[in-house]
């Protein structure tokens, strides 16, 4: 091996202290163990759904999907926060209320869905430290 160094990347589930132990063996097949402690404030943001309201799965009704988005160290930027109808971004936009360490939303599709339909949300926002989050969720409208 050479003496550059070598690099690994890995990010965690969640923001807090992780212990590393990193385990190198030279071309002798001599072995080197190093320990490390590490604090980590880079996790993404966290979607929770909080509310499909009773009326979906009615057609007829646009339904109003609710959610929040928070990351409790970083904080979210309200302006990347952004939500998706089966790909498209409707006309009216996200209404988004401050909660602790994030946003509420509200998504108001702009037409009735039609009965019997399969609706993706896809959410997305980024932290205050350019951590980027996305997930979806799908709904299927009843009859
Ligand atoms: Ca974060």
């Amino acid at each position: 091996m050479d003496s550059r160094p070598f690099t690994a990347s890995w990010r965690p589930p969640e923001d807090g202290v992780y212990d590393f132990r990193v385990l190198s063996y030279d071309r002798a097949g001599n072995a080197s163990l190093d320990l490390a402690t590490d604090v980590y404030f880079n996790a993404p943001p966290r979607f929770t759904l909080l509310s499909p309201e009773p009326r979906l799965g009615s057609a007829g009704f646009p339904p109003l999907v609710s959610f929040k988005v928070v990351d409790e160290n970083d904080g979210i930027e309200a302006s990347s926060v952004s939500a998706s109808l089966n790909g498209i971004k409707p006309a009216k936009p996200l209404e988004l209320s401050p909660v602790p360490g994030g946003y509420r939303g509200s998504l108001v599709p702009d037409l009735p869905l039609p009965a019997g339909s399969t609706v993706e949300v896809w959410l997305e926002a980024v932290d205050g430290e350019g951590v980027p989050a996305a997930t979806s969720f799908l709904f299927y409208i009843g009859e």
